[in-house]
């Protein structure tokens, strides 16, 4: 690992690097997966790398969808394995939902490493031997496994593709989304859009699934609109750049 010094003002930024860098180099993050991230960074430094209260409104009606839910599951790429290993294994457990590895850029190799560090950091059923197919896709995405995806009724994703998002939802599923990118299709799909960071998100949700009672979570539920909140984080943008620029003058 490279040396970043702790008084560096981007020293978390850099530390995350670090560790995406270190996971493409043992297997677990693809190098497109290098490239995805600048591009969430670079939505994180318009939302002023935060969460901004539409986020976590949308992290709270998250909560409540996962804990209402008949059969929640967890989907995990390489980047969110990387990132947050041990606060997915902590939502996991803190839910009783399974944690699946669904990978676009798929190897057998790849998906038994990514349940490997999931179990390294606690999980205790990883499921990543697909047994199944998801009608209508022909990524690598859709191979899913029986007891997890397959059955599930409702599906959280992160740096997910908006192929795999529809197909979800033509499977009818719901689907909860973290993606910084707010115009994005998973974004745009998405019953509950999360425009945050994965690594402020996870906690954010785990913190709600635990201390919100059932009844608080249909509330939360009745009181969220996707495509208003969508419009709220938009705004938020809109006055950050607006705040930047009045810097410029
Ligand atoms: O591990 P695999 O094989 O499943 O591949 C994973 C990647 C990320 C390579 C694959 O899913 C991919 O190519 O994703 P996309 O289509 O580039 O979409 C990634 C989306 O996630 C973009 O809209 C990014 O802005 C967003 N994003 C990137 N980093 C983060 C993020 N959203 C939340 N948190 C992040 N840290």
């Amino acid at each position: 690992m490279s040396f970043v010094p702790p008084d560096h003002p981007r020293f978390l930024s850099l530390m995350y690097r670090e560790r995406l860098v270190e996971k493409f180099k043992e297997g677990v993050v693809v190098a497109q997966g290098l490239i995805a991230h600048g591009r969430g960074e670079a939505f994180d430094y318009i939302l002023g790398e935060q969460t901004i209260p539409p986020a976590l409104e949308a992290e709270k009606a998250a909560a409540a969808l996962l804990k209402l839910a008949r059969k929640p599951v967890i989907s995990v790429n390489g980047n969110a394995a990387a990132l947050v290993p041990g606060e997915l294994v902590e939502l996991s457990k803190a839910l009783n939902a399974p944690l699946e590895v669904n990978l676009f850029y798929r190897s057998e190799e790849r998906a038994k490493r990514i349940a490997e560090l999931l179990k390294a950091h606690g999980a205790e059923e990883v499921l990543w031997r697909p047994d199944q197919e998801l009608p209508g896709l022909s990524s690598e995405r859709r191979r899913v496994s029986s007891k997890g995806i397959a059955s599930a009724d409702v599906v959280l994703v992160s740096l997910e593709d908006g192929d795999r998002t529809e197909a979800l939802k033509r499977n009818g599923k719901k689907v909860i989304a973290i993606d910084l990118n707010p115009f994005s299709r998973t974004s745009l799909t998405a019953d509950i859009t999360i425009v945050d960071n994965v690594i402020r998100a996870i906690p954010n949700i785990t913190k709600f699934v635990k201390a919100m009672s059932e009844r608080e979570a249909e509330e939360a539920l009745e009181r969220f609109d996707n495509a208003r909140n969508l419009r709220e984080v938009v705004k938020w943008i809109k006055k950050w750049l607006d705040a930047k620029t009045s810097e410029l003058l």
